[in-house]
């Protein structure tokens, strides 16, 4: 028997059996913030002129930004277990921790480990950069001076950690954290406590939920989900005591 092969058919399978997955599940949701925590306290930035009068309103502390239905901002939301060990692509923008009015901006961000980031002063006074993961992590604890407004200084951390602690040794009441991943499944809570993480493979994780005000307390912030096409959990964090 003569059989006749169909070579556009042929060669369309291969490519399908030899094009990687590239999309994956999307994972959204919200924290929310149960119980009243502590009031802010307010930030007094007399100690540097320079600083108060970049403000026309009253600083506070960034503890618990809450929006709308008890939605809690600046969480970092990841997926600590379950992802594939390989080396993802690295999102091609660059990350920017700015300091500005004598604040990090943004609070609580993420990037990939050895992903390269510019930190910016972009205020007219002097502010120390002091970044401090934990001892023996894997990641270098740095501390440099931005004298210039405008400033831009390159810096990446090579190994994952949630979060490093950024501190200015100039304004004591300046902080930020960064959390780093070695993959690109998490995500920062908006103003009203939403994330999306985007291109999730169907498996089994756990996700967790970090604020840097409650992170201590873990229970609760941990969950195993099963994703299976679009998924959607939802975090709910005790204020801290
Ligand atoms: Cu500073």
């Amino acid at each position: 028997m003569h059989m006749r092969i169909n070579t556009p058919y042929v060669i369309a399978l291969l490519a399908a059996a030899f094009t990687p997955s590239i999309v994956g599940a999307d994972l959204t949701g919200r924290v929310v913030l149960k119980g009243t925590p502590k009031p802010e306290i307010t930030i007094d930035m007399s100690a540097d002129p320079r600083c108060a009068a970049l403000h026309t309103q009253k600083i506070t502390t960034r503890h618990y930004v809450v929006g709308a239905n008890n939605g809690l901002a600046n969480v970092l939301v990841f997926v600590k277990s379950g992802v594939e060990k390989k080396d993802y692509p690295m999102p091609t923008e660059t990350p920017v921790l700015d300091q500005v009015g004598c604040e990090y901006t943004p609070y609580v961000t993420g990037v990939r480990a050895n992903q390269k980031f510019l930190i910016r002063n972009s205020d007219p006074t002097l502010h120390n950069v002091h970044a401090t993961p934990k001892a023996g992590g894997g990641n270098a604890e740095f501390n440099f001076a931005q004298p210039v407004k405008g400033m831009t200084t390159e810096k990446s951390f090579a190994a994952p950690e949630v979060a490093i602690r950024f501190k200015c040794d100039v304004h004591p009441w300046m902080f930020a954290y960064v959390g780093v991943f070695d993959h690109p499944f998490f995500a920062v809570t908006d103003k009203d406590g939403n994330f999306k993480i985007s291109g999730l493979p169907n498996g089994k994780y756990t996700i967790e939920a970090w604020h840097q005000r409650t992170h201590r307390a873990e229970a609760g912030q941990a969950k195993e989900i099963n994703v299976e096409g679009d998924t959607q959990v939802e975090f709910t964090i005790d204020a801290a005591p």
